[in-house]
């Protein structure tokens, strides 16, 4: 029996220890040339075409790219970006019911992360753990359904340009990103961005972030936080942490190509275990 699992390029995560994994890249389009968001993508040199180019846009894996990760396992977990935002989901569920028609015995499960970035990285390493401990496929689908729920995820971008752009959120938050000097914090909500303050610096950005861990219920323990090229702020918040939850466990990662197209230069995002 091999087990595989398989997440979109909008985990950040790019390899495991302990299970067969694989990342499917969504793409990022710059004035018509095509990047793929997998190893060979560097970030820095993404920011900075980004930061040139005129006409941009993002788009999903393909079904076909999906089936191709499939390829050669028995059982298969495949976690993606929120289905309201991305139709990365909708792509992986279709190929699932394709293969499954052509390979009767092999098991798809694919999970909708509701979220994006860090919290979908917290469900990968959780699937690791119950794939690495023997647990059935059948019974890890029950749990890791009940743990997405509990994956939170907040987030704080500085520039709101690509969102808006690419109608990602709703046209009264858009307005905010014509006001460049505000940070937008927002949380992940039933699978969608929800606005919840507009911090001028760091500090304040950081206390809105930790009050939001609290009310959603996180009492010490895993934390990933993603930024892009922002290291300095990732760790300021790392220790406000611990500072409160010393026994919090916590990541610091950089986001991949798609958080980093919409994330934008600064951005954080904040993957927790709430309730
Ligand atoms: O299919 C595609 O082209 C991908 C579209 C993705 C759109 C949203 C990506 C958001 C990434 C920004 C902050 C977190 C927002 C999370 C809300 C659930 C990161």
């Amino acid at each position: 029996m091999t087990t595989k699992i398989i997440s979109d390029s909008a985990s950040n995560v790019l390899s495991l220890d302990k299970v067969a994994f694989e990342t499917v890249p969504l793409t990022i389009s710059i004035d018509g040339q095509d990047f793929k968001d997998d190893t060979s993508l560097s970030i820095e040199t993404l920011v900075d075409k980004l930061h040139q180019g005129e006409k941009t846009s993002t788009a999903c894996p393909s079904i076909a790219a999906w089936q191709e990760a499939f390829a050669g396992y028995d059982e298969i977990f495949a976690v993606t970006i929120t289905s309201k935002l991305s139709g990365s989901y909708s792509s992986a569920v279709q190929a699932a019911q394709l293969y499954m028609e052509d390979h009767p015995e092999v098991k798809i499960h694919v999970i909708d992360s509701k979220s994006a970035g860090p919290s979908i990285a917290l469900i990968i390493e959780h699937l690791e753990d119950l794939v690495a401990s023997g647990m059935p496929f059948e019974a890890i689908v029950t749990e890791i359904e009940a743990y997405t729920n509990k994956a939170k995820l907040s987030f704080a971008l500085e520039n709101l340009e690509n969102l808006a752009k690419n109608g990602r959120i709703k046209p009264a938050v858009a307005k905010l990103a014509t006001m460049l000097k505000i940070r937008l914090v927002g949380i992940a909500q039933d699978g969608e961005l929800t606005p919840i303050g507009k911090p001028r610096g760091l500090k304040k950005t950081v206390a809105i972030m930790l009050k939001d861990m609290e009310e959603r219920n996180y009492t010490g323990g895993k934390v990933i936080i993603a930024h892009t090229l922002n290291e300095t702020a990732a760790n300021v918040l790392k220790a406000s942490i611990i500072n409160i939850y010393p026994k919090a466990q916590i990541k610091i990662t950089q986001t991949r190509g798609l958080c980093t197209y919409y994330a934008q230069k600064g951005g954080l995002m904040l993957g927790f275990e709430g309730k």
